[in-house]
């Protein structure tokens, strides 16, 4: 058997989903794209490739041995579970992050790093790193097409791929890149809660809901409510496209569910245990409180709403709130004022009366009286954008 009909058996057997082999010339229409969206502001508070987008785009800035990109798919789904529909007091989890996916990822490209040395030939693992654009490498090999949600999907999985390279100076053959698009379909550019698809094949960083659940500082105001339940990641572009909707019918139900009132009362280290595979600044579980704190005002809120919370429920939940609200760190001040500004009442009002009086930080005191406004007046416009801290 020929070395790439060999690696290409250790990828099926370990469970990859697709396989390509692509040169190691650099990307050089991505890097001027990276550029120009960072240019433009597309790019959010990004770093990751938007750091560099040179080395991000050019594997022999970081290894200049390498000849060959070695490029595997890894499906997630169905394991990746359903979340199923909003429920007072719980956060939602995207299918990527539910538990680590990474890990099986990991270990097939291991076996293959591993075949690599074992004919004497260089090879390095990069996942998810800021010295490769791994979606493009994935196009170019021919293990995914690139879809309009700016997703790369292949025709089996749909979207539900994460992705994986060895690099390696062995001269293998290349693959051919998929003859395969999108079509007419557009099913993505209007799913997304936020419109962050402002044209197809282009995201714009700084509206999408999976940018800010992983980024340090204050969500801006007008992504608050859409970020619903979401307390890590988004799924909505991706629940919408049409090659991956067979494989959301086979996950089982509740897999990304998570109570929002325990996770707002476990404390550092057990948020780190638990979501030690979560991207969080810093590794600072503060970021996915402050996440929580918005799921749990949204949640409240429709539940109120909707009648549907049990005698003394909202009372029970204002107080976890509250306790937030008269936290040192204003991170959580903030957020926790505008989640009982977002559930009303007149309880939520003299609880923010109240700490408007004692605020001493004027960013967070506007944020307290711009809530008091709304609840007062039941008029939601003229909301500030949100600051960095
Ligand atoms: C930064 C980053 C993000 C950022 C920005 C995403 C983005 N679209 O750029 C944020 C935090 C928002 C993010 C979110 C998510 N991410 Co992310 N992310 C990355 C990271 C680190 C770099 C991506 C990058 O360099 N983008 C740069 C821009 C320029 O790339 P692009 O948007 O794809 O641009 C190309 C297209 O626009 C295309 N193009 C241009 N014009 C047109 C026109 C048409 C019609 C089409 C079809 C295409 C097209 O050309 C551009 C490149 O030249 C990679 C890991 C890595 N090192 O590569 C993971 C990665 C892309 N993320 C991944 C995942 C799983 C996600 C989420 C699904 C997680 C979630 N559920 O919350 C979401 C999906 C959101 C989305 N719709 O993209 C996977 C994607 C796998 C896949 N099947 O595509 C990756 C590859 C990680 C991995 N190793 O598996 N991510
Ligand atoms: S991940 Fe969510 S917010 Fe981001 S583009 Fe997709 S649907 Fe929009
Ligand atoms: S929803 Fe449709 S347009 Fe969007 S990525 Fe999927 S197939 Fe392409």
């Amino acid at each position: 058997m020929n070395q790439i009909e060999h690696l290409r058996r250790v990828a099926e057997r370990t469970g990859c989903a697709g396989f390509g082999v692509t040169s190691a010339d650099a990307f050089d229409d991505v890097a001027e794209t990276i550029a120009a969206r960072r240019e433009a502001g597309l790019g959010g508070k990004l770093r990751f490739t938007y750091k560099d987008p040179e080395t991000a785009a050019d594997v022999r800035l970081s290894f200049p041995w390498a000849q060959r990109i070695v490029v595997v798919s890894w499906p997630y789904m169905p394991e990746g579970g359903n979340p199923g529909p909003m429920t007072p007091g719980t956060g939602r989890v995207a299918r990527f992050a539910t538990e680590d996916h990474y890990r099986g990822l990991k270990a097939a490209l291991t076996e293959i790093q591993d075949a690599l040395h074992d004919e004497g030939r260089r090879a390095e693992i990069v996942v998810d790193d800021d010295r490769l654009v791994d979606r493009a490498a994935a196009v170019r090999a021919g293990v995914a097409w690139w879809g309009k949600s700016t997703m790369v999907l292949d025709p089996r999985n749909g979207p539900w791929l994460l992705l994986g390279s060895v690099i390696t100076d062995a001269e293998l053959p290349t693959t051919d890149p998929m003859v395969r698009d999108c079509g007419t379909c557009v099913a993505c550019i209007p799913a997304c809660p936020t419109g962050a698809i402002v044209a197809p094949g282009v995201l714009d960083a700084s509206l999408c809901l999976a940018h800010w659940t992983q980024m340090a500082g204050v969500i801006p105001w007008e992504l608050r409510e859409p970020m619903a339940d979401r307390i890590y990641g988004c799924d909505d572009c991706l629940d919408a496209c049409p090659p991956g909707i067979k494989r959301l019918a086979d996950a089982p139900m509740g897999v990304g569910r998570v109570g929002l009132v325990d996770l707002l009362a476990a404390d550092d280290a057990a948020l780190r245990e638990k979501y030690d595979h979560f991207y969080l600044p810093r590794r600072n579980p503060k970021f996915l409180r402050r996440n929580a704190l918005i799921a749990l005002g949204n949640t409240t809120a429709d539940a109120i709403a909707a009648d549907s919370l049990g005698p003394g429920e909202a009372q029970e939940i204002v107080a976890i709130l509250a306790g937030y609200l008269g936290h040192p760190d204003e991170i959580y001040r903030i957020h926790a004022a505008w989640a009982i500004g977002r559930i009303g009442g007149d309880g939520a009002q003299q609880l923010l009366s109240h700490q408007l009086k004692r605020e001493r930080n004027d960013g967070v005191a506007t944020e307290i009286a711009v809530c008091l406004g709304e609840i007062e007046t039941g008029d939601m416009g003229g909301r500030p954008k949100g600051r960095s801290l």
